[in-house]
């Protein structure tokens, strides 16, 4: 591959439902461009694109990957997406490194909720668009009813190009000077028709739709000469908002002249090649055995191995100049989202915004002893896809990963098993309870060992309250009693009691405890025998203090189109939910303000997604600690006991 210029480089993110012929579309532009000699199909595990072994099983893209396709002395860098909701992760960094997206559409499906998606995923990040609508060689097909399926859900902006006369008027809209000319002359000259083109197409104010079969390889020379001449080249971009070393707000605009500055955009853990950085260069040019500085890990890293990928293949790059993705090998101190650039001239650009998890697995290591194994390569995991997180709870013991979906979160302990070596289990995940009083209570805590041998002896009284705060200890010892230098024994007898109540061993909070008398043994007490004795006080205080058992309770911001808002709110009520309110959103559909116990929220975005066909989202938070019903209570209880006994 030769090298490329700024203005000769497009770069352009495939995205749109899944199985709408993103992969497809990029064999048949390869194919067209004599890159491969015959069509690879997705479901031979034969593609380009889809080269990874999880995604050749699957059958579908799991990964990011970049497909540079040269014509006309052009090089189209196509980064293609993974279609399933689960991937939103994936598309949000895409957008990042592009300059205009490609939304495919199966044109005998029409629209689907991926194809809505995506173009919310586009407007959000103010993407550039394009609609490509494919298998039109379908039998079933009927490309107007599809367009104006498209210019109904999404707008006027949705044009063909075919019919220049009805678009002059909407091009003309996109600029004084030639809204002047067009009222005029009713008519403008090609020069102000491809100038207000392609102002429009950058504004996203005019989104031109094309058809093919990448199938049949119909109409993708044609895709391809539209796309190169109507993308903007990474050079019209608007400057790139950035960090300095002092943390000021500065623009980096995309200028090969300019210091190198290049945005990671994607980790790949490759089998053969180890960690692959894909780097959108945004200014200056970043060279092959060049050493640069990571703005974030604060190390310089040598650019050892420096290449164009095209898929599976890789092509040795001596250099990479603003606007161009490039792959960078074995970064040893880089990760998704880092900014690379010259140590004099340190740069952070904006980080890559992923969505927060909506559901949560918890694992454990099939074969005891592996927790540090599965920790280490689940961080591994980590730099390749940001978007799930990993989550120890000090409460409940267990390691939790998030993400945003069962497709996902299966990956993940897949790729763990076939890349590290380590197989993990789910398990039922644990809720945090806590236990606090809502009594008070007065009790005496008596240790006494006196047979035989050195004896044990320390004796305690203690008054329980409820607190605010989470521990409060405080004495009101008269007469020495209990001898000064014991309290900090009971004290620390206490706090140790805290983290495992009494009634399901759970962590217990908002509790006051009084040290206000006791006796004490010349030659047998010790701290050890009053610290023993604050425990036994402890339990019979908590017990005796009407106790009870606190869950969490989360809070929910869901997003739902209108038809689906009955059915969401009859299922927040039968997970003990509250809908405190709701809010008509500018774009359609509602906001429903909610509430609901953590207990009854395990699968939500499972069961969400097919209680509205994957049309609805939700944001999802802690909010507070709150009672527990007695029934629920008991059994969680009853349960603890059953276990204990077990054991
Ligand atoms: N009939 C027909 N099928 C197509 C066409 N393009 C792709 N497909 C098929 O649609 C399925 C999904 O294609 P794929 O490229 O994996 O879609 P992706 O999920 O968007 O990457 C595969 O079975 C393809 O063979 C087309 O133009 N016509
Ligand atoms: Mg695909």
């Amino acid at each position: 591959m030769k090298g490329y210029k700024g203005e000769n480089i497009r770069n352009i993110a495939l995205v749109g439902h899944g199985g709408c012929g993103k992969t497809t579309f990029l064999e048949a532009a390869l194919l067209a461009t004599g890159v491969i000699s015959r069509l690879g199909r997705v479901e031979d595990g034969q593609t380009v694109s889809d080269y990874d072994k999880m995604e050749i099983e699957k059958g579908y893209s799991i990964s990011t990957s970049v497909v540079p396709v040269e014509y006309n002395n052009m090089k189209l860098n196509f980064v293609d997406t993974p279609g399933f909701f689960d991937f939103v992760g994936e598309v949000n960094s895409a957008l990042r490194a592009v300059e205009a997206a490609a939304i495919i559409v199966d044109a005998s499906a029409g629209v689907q909720v991926g194809t809505e998606k995506a173009w919310a995923s586009c407007k959000q990040f103010g993407v550039p668009r394009f609609i490509i609508l494919n298998k039109i060689e379908k039998e079933n097909v009927n490309i107007d009813e599809v367009i104006a399926e498209l210019k109904e859900k999404f707008g006027t902006s949705v044009v063909t190009l075919e019919d220049r006369e009805s678009l002059e008027e909407e091009i003309a809209g996109t600029d004084e000077e030639l809204m002047e000319y067009y009222l005029e002359n009713m008519e403008l000259t090609d020069e102000q028709f491809a100038k207000g083109l392609s102002l429009g197409i950058a504004s996203g104010d005019v989104v031109p739709v094309f058809q093919c079969s990448a199938m049949e390889g119909e109409g993708i020379k044609e895709v391809l000469d539209q796309l190169s001449k109507l993308v903007p080249s990474p050079e019209s971009h608007a400057p790139y908002h950035a960090l300095n070393d002092k943390d000021e707000e500065i623009e980096v605009a995309v200028d090969p002249a300019g210091k190198p500055a290049g945005l990671v955009f994607k980790t790949i853990a490759d089998p053969f090649l180890g960690k692959i950085s894909l780097v959108k260069v945004i200014s200056g040019t970043l060279k092959a055995g060049q050493t640069i500085y990571n703005s974030r890990s604060e190390k310089d890293e040598k650019l050892g191995s420096f290449f164009f990928m095209r898929g599976k293949n890789q092509e040795d790059a001596p250099e990479a100049v603003a606007g161009d993705i490039v792959a960078i090998g074995k970064l040893q101190y880089t990760k998704t989202g880092d900014t690379l650039c010259e140590k004099a001239n340190q740069i952070k650009l904006d980080p890559i915004e992923f969505p927060s998890p909506t559901l949560y697995i918890a694992v454990e290591p099939a074969k005891q002893g592996d927790d540090e194994k599965v920790g280490s390569g689940l961080t591994r995991l980590m730099e390749e896809d940001p978007s799930f997180v990993l989550e120890r709870n000090n409460e409940t013991h267990q390691t939790l990963l998030g993400g945003q979906g069962e497709i996902q979160l299966n990956i993940i302990t897949a790729k763990l098993k076939d890349k590290y070596g380590v197989d993990v289990v789910t398990v039922p995940q644990k809720i945090p309870y806590r236990e606090t009083i809502k009594g008070n209570s007065d009790v005496q805590g008596k240790h006494k060992k006196q047979t035989g041998g050195a004896g044990q002896y320390g004796d305690v009284w203690i008054k329980f309250s409820p607190s605010q705060e989470e521990f409060e200890f405080g004495e009101e010892l008269f007469g020495g009693s209990v001898p000064k230098n014991y309290v900090p024994a009971v004290e620390k007898g206490l706090k140790e009691c805290m983290e495992k109540g009494p009634l399901a061993g759970c962590k217990v909070t908002g509790v006051k405890a009084i040290l206000y008398d006791g006796s004490y043994h010349d030659v047998d007490s010790n701290e050890m025998a009053f610290k023993i004795a604050a425990s036994l006080a402890f339990k019979k205080g908590i017990v005796e203090a009407k106790p009870c058992l606190l869950e969490p309770v989360m809070k929910l911001e869901i997003t739902v189109p209108d038809d689906y808002v009955g059915d969401v709110m009859g299922d927040m009520n039968k997970r003990r939910g509250k809908v405190l309110g709701m809010e008509p959103l500018a774009g359609g559909g509602q906001k429903l303000m909610t509430e609901a116990p953590q207990a009854e929220l395990f699968d939500y975005a499972v069961v969400l997604r097919s209680m509205t066909q994957a049309r609805g989202s939700f944001v999802m938070n802690f909010e507070r600690y709150e009672e527990v019903p007695s029934n629920l209570a008991q059994k969680i209880i009853d349960d603890y006991k059953a276990e204990q006994e077990n054991k």
